[in-house]
């Protein structure tokens, strides 16, 4: 009888997606913010966080950007939306692990804007559990500590720690580096696998311990039979 072809067989694009799907199995961290507030930069730094300089050319992301950085033996995918794309910013919720909001502390123009997105993004019921994380960007700028203190007030912080087990503020220069290897090792304890390959993993058989008896030793064996 003849065999009948499998979707990726069928559909050349299904497959690619398939096996994308398979090579990728974290779900992204997100980065969003307003315009200007850092985020490519941050991204760059987040690759290369030991580096003296990197390249700090303001490019606007059109759309979305991925990158892959690797962290302590482990690779995580980051997708960055621009300002542009605010309206679908909720779109990106459900398929992303981690979420980072950057702040421009140097723009009082821009505050109560990112203040306002902010709780837009706090009140989100897709979000409920979420990790969050909160960046004031550009803290190697001189910034009055009351202003930063009364930041820290505006945003709620205090209040976000206490309600949420996984949320954090950094005060971070995407510019200098200083404070990003805390978002990376938030990231690492806060990102978690995707559900699909955890469920998988949950519904792989337990190997079969079995004893066996010899007339000098017991022997245990482990075999994947159920
Ligand atoms: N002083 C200082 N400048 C920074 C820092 N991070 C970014 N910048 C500058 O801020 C400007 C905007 O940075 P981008 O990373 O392009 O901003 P963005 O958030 O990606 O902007 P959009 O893509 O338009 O949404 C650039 O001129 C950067 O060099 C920082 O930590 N300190
Ligand atoms: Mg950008």
């Amino acid at each position: 009888m003849k065999r009948r072809a499998s979707i990726s067989e069928r559909s050349p694009r299904r497959r690619q997606s398939m096996s994308s799907k398979r090579h990728n199995p974290q779900k992204d961290c997100l980065m969003i913010g307003l315009q200007n507030t850092g985020k490519s930069v941050l991204l760059r730094r987040l690759k290369a966080l030991e580096a003296s300089s990197i390249d700090t050319a303001s490019r606007q992301t059109v759309g979305m950007e991925r990158e892959e950085i690797s962290f302590l033996g482990t690779t995580y995918f980051f997708a960055k939306y621009g300002s542009k794309m605010l309206a679908n910013w909720n779109k990106m919720y459900d398929s992303s692990s981690t979420i980072i909001f950057v702040v421009d502390i140097t723009n009082s123009a821009q505050i109560a804007s990112s203040l306002s997105e902010f709780e837009i993004l706090m009140e989100d019921q897709q979000l409920e559990g979420k990790p969050i994380c909160l960046a004031f960007n550009k803290n190697d700028q001189e910034v009055k500590e009351s202003t930063l203190e009364y930041y820290y007030e505006m945003f709620d912080v205090e209040f976000h720690q206490e309600s949420r087990d996984n949320f954090e503020c950094v005060s971070i220069s995407a510019l200098t580096g200083d404070g990003c290897k805390k978002i990376m090792n938030w990231i690492k304890n806060n990102c978690v696998p995707d559900r699909r390959s955890s469920r998988a993993e949950k519904l792989k058989p337990l190997p079969k311990v079995e004893k066996v008896k010899s007339s000098k030793f017991s022997l245990f064996c482990c075999c994947g039979k159920k």
